[in-house]
């Protein structure tokens, strides 16, 4: 059910989408929660012990690959029997309806490519990626793998092709990112709760290029105050309504 003052606002962005050019869509985890994915720091979310916030970093699989694999093959697990929900389809419909779209996405669990986005970037890598820790040897798969994985070409282990904290993003992706948000005519920034860097600037780059700004969340956020229109709702609800 969606509020009255919240449905003006909407009639207003969706006629705003109609006529852009060039739409940037930023995602987060809550646009795959109402497939039945966890999100990090919400209620029911992964990282609330803090050590699944632990647990995405270099130095802790360093130390103990086996607890990292773990966490990894438990949300391999769990995404494999996800679907891509309303909010997914809602932007492929969108990226079909405008001249420009890109998604650039903070998941890793590759929704969006499922549900029909042909113009992804996966900021944060993807959970069916896997590369090697010695050799450049990578792989995508989505089999469930053994507690340590080990590389087929060089018997060194292999990691998940995810960016945690204090790895930079991979090579052109933040340039890429970057490039469509400062072109955007319109920003949707959708189930994010905006605290993880460099994601988090991307609407203050748009903004001061110009875009209009739009955030699509359950709850307010630290980048709400200066967004243009702050839609506060599901997405799996929102989003339709913006494309319908
Ligand atoms: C880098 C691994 C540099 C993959 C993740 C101080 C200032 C600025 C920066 C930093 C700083 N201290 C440290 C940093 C850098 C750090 C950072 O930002 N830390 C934060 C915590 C302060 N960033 C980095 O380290 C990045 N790299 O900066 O590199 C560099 C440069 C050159 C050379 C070397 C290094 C790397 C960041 C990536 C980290 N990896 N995860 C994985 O396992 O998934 S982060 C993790 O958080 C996930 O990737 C996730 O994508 C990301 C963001 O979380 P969200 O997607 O926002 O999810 P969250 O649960 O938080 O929020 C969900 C929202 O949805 C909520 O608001 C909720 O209300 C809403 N919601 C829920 N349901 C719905 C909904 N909304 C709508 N509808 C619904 N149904
Ligand atoms: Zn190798």
């Amino acid at each position: 059910m969606i509020a009255e003052n919240l449905i003006a606002k909407m009639e207003t962005v969706k006629a705003l989408l109609s006529g852009a050019r060039h739409v940037a869509v930023l995602t987060g985890a809550g646009i795959s929660s109402e497939s039945g994915i966890p999100t990090f720091r919400g209620n029911g979310g992964m990282w609330q012990g803090e050590q699944a916030e632990e647990l995405a970093r270099p130095e802790t699989f360093a130390r103990e690959p086996e607890r990292v694999w773990e966490f990894y093959n438990w949300r391999r697990a769990t995404v494999a029997g996800c679907e891509p929900n309303p909010a997914h389809r809602a932007l492929a419909e969108l990226e079909r309806r405008v001249p420009e779209m890109m998604v650039l996405t903070q998941n890793v669990d590759g929704l969006h490519q499922q549900a029909g986005s042909r113009n992804v970037i996966e900021m944060h890598g993807s959970l069916w990626r896997l590369h090697c820790t010695q050799c450049t040897y990578f792989e995508e798969n989505r089999e469930s793998l053994p507690p340590l994985p080990e590389c087929p070409r060089c018997g060194n282990l292999l990691r998940p092709g995810v960016v945690w904290f204090g790895e930079a993003l991979p090579r052109g992706v933040l340039s890429a990112a970057l490039d469509s948000v400062s072109r955007a005519d319109i920003l949707l920034v959708v189930g994010t709760s905006s605290l993880v860097q460099p994601a988090a600037s991307f609407a203050h780059i748009a903004k001061r290029a110009g875009a209009v700004c739009v955030e699509v969340n359950l709850e307010a956020t630290p980048n709400t105050g200066f967004m243009d229109f702050a839609l506060h709702g599901k997405a799996g609800e929102i989003l339709p309504a913006l494309v319908e």
